[in-house]
């Protein structure tokens, strides 16, 4: 019998599920398969593995364990988030529409704008806080709605119950990319939402060493699509960051619940500064979605944005002046990162409905020393206010 249950507790899933001891060796870590091929017995007959982007026994491995995290009958590993959105993408075709939220990862809204746009997918960007207003001018095209939540970089919250109730009552689906959040801190597909995508490079990983995107997913049609895609398009993670991304894994829970502490500090410090003007966080009372995160999250996460009295000149000052919070692109990792959303990640959502505010900066938490990431960040608000 298989180390795993269903109905094991979140971390025993993250520890066990896809994590049998190897068979041949013993091994208690699923081992690293670097090999491109496997030598099979007879023609037409192979011992479970082929060719090396069909499937690996590190990808199982970590397939296997981010679908139990997510509640999913389907777990599907991709080399890069945007290789996991595509592939959930490709469902659309000339003439189809999407809906996705008017904040979002810039990444995403290039890949459905320009790349999908090109070969005539179209979309809508809409305030999904509001999703009533999206059901009355409802598009009948439309076979996709798109959301993040929290979203990135603005920490909106969206209700993903009321909005897959909306979305399936028109016969569309939901995707849900559950970067922010973490399977740890909510599970869309329990919700209502018929697909739950990940940039596996940033909390899953957790350690900034790797790339990596996922789908997790119960509609058996569609897994087998994006397992088809997996094969035929060949955007496979390699066995190495496969391996990374599981290590990382265990360690989801922890880590999340440190996250969550870490910036809740920091939300403190920024609340009480005057160089701040507002405070972008799920966990505030005073955040129009705090209502609904407390209903489907478990903990309101590590990333925190905010904006300041001075506009862009201060804030192009303040995320590159700390000494602790590292300027760079990416989240989810060990380590605080800082950055201006409008010149870097979100960039290419300038001029369009998901254009960022030029005073913006987001900061993705990390496992420090609380009292040194707040002491680190004081010195430069102080400096600048
Ligand atoms: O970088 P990649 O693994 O391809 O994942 C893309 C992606 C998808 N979805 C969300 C919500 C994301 O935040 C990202 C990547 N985001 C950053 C690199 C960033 O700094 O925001």
């Amino acid at each position: 019998m298989s180390i795993d249950q269903p109905t094991d507790g979140f971390e025993t899933r993250a520890l066990h599920a896809g994590q049998d001891p190897e068979p041949i060796t013993g091994a208690v870590i699923p081992p690293i398969f670097q090999t491109s091929t496997f030598a099979q017995p007879r023609v037409g007959e192979h011992l479970g593995y082929e060719y090396a982007r069909t499937g690996n026994p590190t990808r199982t491995a970590l397939q296997v364990c981010v679908a139990a995290l997510e509640g999913a009958q389907h777990g599907i590993a991709f080399a890069s988030g945007m290789a996991a959105i595509d592939a959930l993408l490709r469902r659309l075709g000339p003439g189809d529409h999407i809906y996705l939220g008017d904040d979002a990862y810039g990444g995403t809204y290039r890949l459905i704008s320009n790349v999908f746009g090109g070969h005539g997918v179209a979309h809508s960007a809409v305030d999904l806080t509001k999703p009533e207003t999206m059901a009355e001018n409802w598009n009948p095209a439309t076979k996709l709605v798109w959301i993040e939540t929290p979203t990135n970089p603005l920490l909106t919250v969206v209700d993903i119950a009321a909005i897959a109730d909306i979305t399936h009552s028109f016969g569309a689906k939901l995707v849900v990319d559950n970067t922010f959040a973490s399977p740890y801190l909510q599970t869309p597909l329990a919700l209502g939402a018929d697909a739950v995508v990940h940039s596996s490079t940033k909390y899953l990983g957790g350690h900034s060493d790797t790339i990596g995107g996922f789908v997790a997913i119960n509609d058996e049609d569609w897994a087998a699509d994006l397992r088809y895609l997996q094969n035929a398009v060949g955007a496979v993670p390699g066995p190495f960051d496969c391996f990374l991304t599981l290590r990382g894994v265990k360690t989801l829970g922890v880590r999340m619940d440190r996250h969550n502490e870490n910036a809740t500090r920091i939300v403190e410090l920024l609340l009480g500064h005057h160089a701040v003007t507002h405070v972008l966080y799920p966990g505030l009372p005073g955040h129009p979605g705090h209502e609904i995160a407390k209903e489907q999250m478990s903990g309101f996460g590590g990333m925190v944005s905010f904006r300041l009295r001075g506009g862009i000149d201060v804030a192009m000052k303040v995320a590159a002046e700390t000494r602790l919070f590292t300027l760079a692109e990416s989240l989810g990792g060990v380590e605080s990162l800082i950055e201006h959303p409008g010149v870097m990640t979100h960039a290419s959502v300038a001029g369009s409905a998901l254009e960022v505010p030029a005073d913006l900066i987001r900061l993705s938490v990390g496992l420090e020393s609380a009292d040194d990431l707040v002491a680190d960040l004081r010195d430069v608000l102080d400096r600048v206010g």
